[in-house]
């Protein structure tokens, strides 16, 4: 009686907790990522202010639209020069055998799984224990050889011949990582219980790193496109998808899915055709119009003659939306002419519209974007202001030049969904925090 359920305990944990990859990946699986400012973060500073997150939101979302304007503008360069201010997601992760745990941070715009290894030659103090590679089994060094290797342009073989395949990153805010270039047993937390395992994942082993504005996190795991990414990684057993959903409430968990559980569709659901995405890492939509009520603003530029095909990039790492000059003068002064509220100051001057009043007392109309395909996306009042602290609330879009984002704060509670086979982004309305 007691073996049997003994030995019925041991295969059923053996069932929760090692689910071979190709097993697990038939229907897909959902990791729980952390928003960085939730009490359950590891990363979490109780002593910032609203107003502190506030300016780091904005202050970040310019830098980041900087950083890729840059990129933009030299295509060939951005492996290289990917900057930090990077997403507000935490994601729970393992490494090798045994599985060592970590909190990286979650990055559609970085292309490499990078992590602090030990013994480094200079590491900052991150709140988990550093991984020790030479305590596992499947670690492996890559020589620089190896397909993986000169697939990144970031690494600094200089004669290919037997070496190991060393990398360099650093990032616009003086962030960098430069180790070794791995292979090692990737594990995924399920939110069902189970591990999901990719053996063999190339990995950046970090032997000199330093996090400007993440010191805590053990490193990167990048959502992007690039080869080393950990969706191109996992491409063919999670069939080119994801999805994301992003709770409204930063201390509720979000989702991040693969596979079949990334598919996005029924009711509500609109899809639009991915523009292109750029060399790397980064993915292009197209928004035809906005409209504030029944106020509509288009984006074609008749002037310019472009059809404007992947005319914004979607970023889950830029807070506000950024959209061109013509466009964002017209959005706000249909915005202002509905909310009622006094307005106030912008105590960053960086934002033009803020009111006095807290969030439920805006009264906006809805925003809608227009995605090509007949795509609408409707924005709520969370979807189209920040908090700023201190009884202000302000218009979360910004006006820009050369490159519009379809930012963070858009695209709360919505699940967004990423086919790269059938180079669409889907979104359906969703409470993030119940899914
Ligand atoms: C968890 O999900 C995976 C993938 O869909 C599935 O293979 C596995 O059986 C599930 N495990 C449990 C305990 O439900
Ligand atoms: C992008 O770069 C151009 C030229 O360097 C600059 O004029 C413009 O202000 C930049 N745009 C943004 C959003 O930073
Ligand atoms: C890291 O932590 C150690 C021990 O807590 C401390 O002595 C050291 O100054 C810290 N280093 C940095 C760069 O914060
Ligand atoms: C660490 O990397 C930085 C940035 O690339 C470099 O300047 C520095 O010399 C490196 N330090 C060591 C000890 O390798
Ligand atoms: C087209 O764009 C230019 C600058 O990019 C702007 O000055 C002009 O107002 C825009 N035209 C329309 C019709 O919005
Ligand atoms: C929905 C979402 O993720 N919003 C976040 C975007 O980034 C800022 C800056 O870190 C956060 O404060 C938001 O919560």
């Amino acid at each position: 009686m007691t073996t049997m359920s003994h030995s019925s305990l041991t295969i059923l944990l053996l069932c929760l907790c090692y689910v071979s990859f190709s097993e697990a990946l038939n229907g897909g699986f959902t990791v729980e990522i952390i928003h960085r400012d939730s009490p359950k973060s590891p990363l979490y500073r109780p002593t910032q202010t609203q107003f502190q997150r506030f300016s780091n939101a904005v202050r970040s979302s310019i830098h980041r639209a900087n950083r890729f304007n840059q990129s933009f503008l030299s295509s060939n360069t951005v492996g290289s020069t990917l900057a930090a201010d990077l997403g507000n997601y935490i994601m729970s992760y393992s490494v090798g055998t045994p599985e060592f745990k970590l909190f990286g941070i979650v990055d559609t715009g970085s292309d490499i799984i990078w992590l602090q290894c030990l013994p480094c030659k200079i590491c900052y103090n991150q709140t988990t224990p550093i991984f020790n590679p030479s305590k596992s089994k499947t670690y492996k060094t890559l020589p620089c050889s190896s397909t993986s290797c000169k697939s990144v342009t970031y690494n600094t073989c200089s004669s290919p011949q037997g070496k190991s395949c060393e990398y360099s990153i650093s990032y616009e805010d003086g962030t960098y990582s430069e180790g070794d270039l791995s292979l090692e047993t990737l594990s995924l937390g399920s939110t069902n219980g189970s591990s999901v395992h990719f053996p063999a994942t190339v990995i950046g082993c970090g032997r000199n790193n330093s996090f400007v504005s993440e010191e805590l996190s053990s490193g990167i795991v990048g959502l992007g496109s690039g080869p080393v990414s950990l969706i191109s990684q996992l491409s063919s057993s999670i069939d080119a998808k994801f999805s994301y959903c992003f709770a409204a409430k930063d201390d509720k968990p979000s989702k991040l899915s693969f596979g079949d559980a990334a598919v996005v569709s029924g009711s509500g659901t609109v899809s639009t055709p991915i523009g292109f995405h750029d060399q790397e890492t980064h993915y292009y939509l197209t928004l035809e119009a906005m409209s504030v009520g029944n106020n509509r603003i288009e984006f074609r530029n008749s002037s310019s003659g472009s059809t404007g095909e992947g005319n914004i990039m979607i970023d889950s790492g830029t807070t506000l939306s950024l959209v061109p000059g013509y466009v964002y003068s017209k959005l706000e002064s249909a915005v202002a002419a509905e909310v009622k509220l006094k307005r106030a100051k912008d105590p960053l001057k960086q934002l033009s519209l803020c009111y006095e009043g807290k969030f439920d007392e805006v009264h906006a109309p809805v925003i809608t974007a227009h995605f090509r395909g007949d795509a609408d996306v409707k924005l709520s009042v969370e979807n189209s202001f920040i908090d700023a602290g201190d009884g202000i609330v302000c218009f979360a879009f910004l006006a820009s030049e050369t490159l519009s984002i379809f930012g963070n704060i858009s695209q709360k509670n919505l699940l967004v969904g990423y086919d790269l086979h059938k180079k669409t982004v889907s979104f359906k309305p969703t409470d993030c925090s119940k899914q």
